[in-house]
């Protein structure tokens, strides 16, 4: 059972739903409930109703285990410690670990040297980028993955730093290889997420792709690892995937929505008859969801084949919210 030490400057009110907390935490909602159920980890305020409602020392709490728990040890161990014991340790995990630059991101833990706010982990790992210093980038990645939560990280860190460095790509003040050190750590960054997702198997599962002749594939990976966050299973297919096969994985898992990322060329002439041919082998009550820099050009095809069309992952985390309604 969880101790209730409390601290003064942390609010102990009840008042934010498991999205919020899930949200916030970066942890899915299926996690939170099974460290509860398992643990005792957090223990929330009940409704009369039965809903739970999270306080914010809750949510910190959550956060820490997250974090101890991110560093590799197991969360039966550290479940019941106050919030004092749960930061003692992060900051011992995270500076040991810190001391370890030379092993693939996959391999180890991450790593924090200190809070940062997302625009200040932008910088940093722009700055990175910049020099090729593949380890930094490495460090500073971690840093920002452990500090902050999932869609925090995915819309304000790795999103804009991408944008960035293919911005300066483009206008010739940087080369091919900074873009292609930071997509190949970008995308290793990515890939265990979900592949790995703590989802239930009767979650209700989403396929994930791009459609044949769209090779950029950090889009997809980003909507991957969104939905994985918000306790979907993910069937991740990775790109360039033709409609036969997508529509084939999509009636094998049984998966209620389909993710597409279009993000180049945005004048494929074969593209809509692609996704023409998704939607006729597709179950009529699967929902198309796309996205990505390329979709506004498809716009009419995804109009006929009745595909939802999203600007943003804020955007699909409200539609796959609605959906599992
Ligand atoms: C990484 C990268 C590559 C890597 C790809 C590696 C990989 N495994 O994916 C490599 C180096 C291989 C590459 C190659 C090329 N690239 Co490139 N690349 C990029 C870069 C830097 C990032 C692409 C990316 O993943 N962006 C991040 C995505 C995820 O951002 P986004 O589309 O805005 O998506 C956001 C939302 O829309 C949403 N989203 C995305 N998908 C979906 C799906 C759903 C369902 C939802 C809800 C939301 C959603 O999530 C994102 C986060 O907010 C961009 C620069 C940029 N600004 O994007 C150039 C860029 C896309 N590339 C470009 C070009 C020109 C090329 C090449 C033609 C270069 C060349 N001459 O060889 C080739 C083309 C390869 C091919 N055959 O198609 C251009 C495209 C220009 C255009 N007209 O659109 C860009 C924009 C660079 C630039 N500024 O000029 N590229």
């Amino acid at each position: 059972m969880a101790s209730q030490q409390r601290t003064e400057n942390v609010s102990q009110e009840p008042q934010h739903p498991i999205q919020v907390a899930a949200r916030r935490t970066g942890l899915t909602a299926d996690a939170i409930r099974a460290w509860e159920k398992r643990y005792g980890a957090v223990e929330p305020f009940r409704t009369p109703g039965g809903r739970r409602l999270y306080s914010d020392e809750d949510i910190e709490r959550l956060l820490l285990l997250r974090r101890v728990t991110a560093a590799g040890r197991r969360i039966g161990e550290v479940a019941g410690h106050d919030l004092e014991q749960l930061r003692a340790i992060v900051s011992a995990d995270e500076e040991a670990m810190a001391r370890v630059s030379d092993m693939p991101l996959s391999s180890r833990g991450p790593i924090a040297r200190g809070r940062g706010t997302a625009a200040s982990h932008l910088t940093a790992c722009i700055e990175a980028a910049k020099q090729l210093d593949a380890s930094r980038l490495e460090r500073e990645l971690a840093s920002a993955q452990v500090q902050l939560t999932t869609p925090v990280l995915l819309e304000q860190v790795l999103s804009p730093l991408l944008e960035e460095i293919g911005d300066r790509w483009r206008r010739g003040f940087l080369k091919i290889a900074h873009e292609h050190l930071l997509s190949a750590l970008v995308r290793s960054m990515l890939t265990p997420d979900p592949l790995t997702g703590t989802a239930s198997p009767d979650a209700p599962g989403i396929v994930i792709t791009t459609p044949a002749g769209q090779v950029h594939e950090l889009g997809a990976l980003m909507v991957a690892v969104a939905a994985s966050a918000d306790g979907w299973r993910v069937i991740y297919l990775g790109p360039n995937m033709p409609a036969d096969e997508i529509a084939h994985s999509v009636r094998e898992s049984g998966a209620r929505a389909i993710g597409l990322s279009l993000i180049y060329p945005s004048d494929d002439p074969r593209l809509p008859e692609e996704l023409r041919r998704i939607r006729r082998h597709l179950p009529e009550d699967v929902a198309m969801l796309v996205g990505g820099r390329a979709s506004h050009a498809y716009n009419s095809v995804l109009d006929e084949i009745r595909a939802y069309r999203l600007d943003s992952l804020q955007e699909l985390r409200d539609s796959l919210s609605r959906l599992r309604d």
